[in-house]
């Protein structure tokens, strides 16, 4: 079984190392897309039109395509989906359900670029979750390329602290696979009383059904 995990940049690495230890009977190839991160300030078009260059590669034998980028599954994957109906693709979704059953104060802040943030499957996620939950979404426009820069301690976390001091949020969902790198400093920012979700096992078990509905 060959899985292609695509990313704009250092994030897909993180989901690709990780799904290559859940499941060590796979081979996992990347494609990534260095010469054109950040893609969280571009159009929609141009993020699919970026996406679709760069997996063309893991189209020619891979069983299943992970695109590992948020941005890049809410601008692109329908398209891509209609496009190449023989491929199954996994795409990331900001983790707002599973949040929703952890947070007890029913605030949660969500971390994502401005392009996932604007779009409309993201938008319409959270319409389902109007009335029940409060989502505080702070500025992170400058994190991925930082990220990817490899100058991640220069980060300012505090829009995130704040919104667990002051407004009482108890789950961060991390929803850009940059983030997956300061995690750590995420989670050391705001205290052990605060989930921070990133979704790397939920995309390995989603491969997982995946393929077995493929029958592989
Ligand atoms: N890692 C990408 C994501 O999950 O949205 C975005 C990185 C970027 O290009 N801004």
């Amino acid at each position: 079984m060959k899985i292609g995990v695509f990313d704009s940049g250092r994030g897909g690495q993180a989901v690709a190392d990780r799904l290559a230890e859940l499941l060590p009977q796979a081979q996992v190839v990347t494609a990534h897309d260095h010469k054109n991160v950040p893609y969280g300030s571009r159009t929609p078009e141009e993020v699919h039109r970026l996406t679709d260059r760069a997996i063309q590669p893991l189209l020619k034998d891979c069983d299943v395509v992970v695109l590992a980028c948020n941005t890049a599954t809410a601008a692109a994957i329908e398209q891509l989906r209609a496009d190449y109906p023989q491929m199954p693709f996994v795409g990331l979704e900001p983790m707002v359900k599973p949040a929703s059953s952890l947070t007890r104060s029913g605030r949660i802040v969500v971390c994502a670029t401005p392009a996932t943030l604007a779009s409309p499957r993201y938008q319409r996620l959270k319409q389902t979750w109007a009335g029940e939950l409060t989502v505080i979404e702070p500025d992170c426009s400058s994190w991925a390329a930082t990220i990817e820069q490899g100058r991640s301690a220069d980060l300012a976390l505090s829009a995130v602290v704040e919104s667990v001091e002051t407004q009482g949020a108890d789950v961060v969902v991390l929803a850009c696979t940059h983030y997956h790198w300061i995690k750590d400093a995420i989670q050391a920012a705001t205290g052990d009383h605060v989930q921070v979700l990133e979704p790397s096992d939920a995309i390995a078990s989603q491969i997982q059904r995946v393929l077995a509905a493929a029958g592989e």
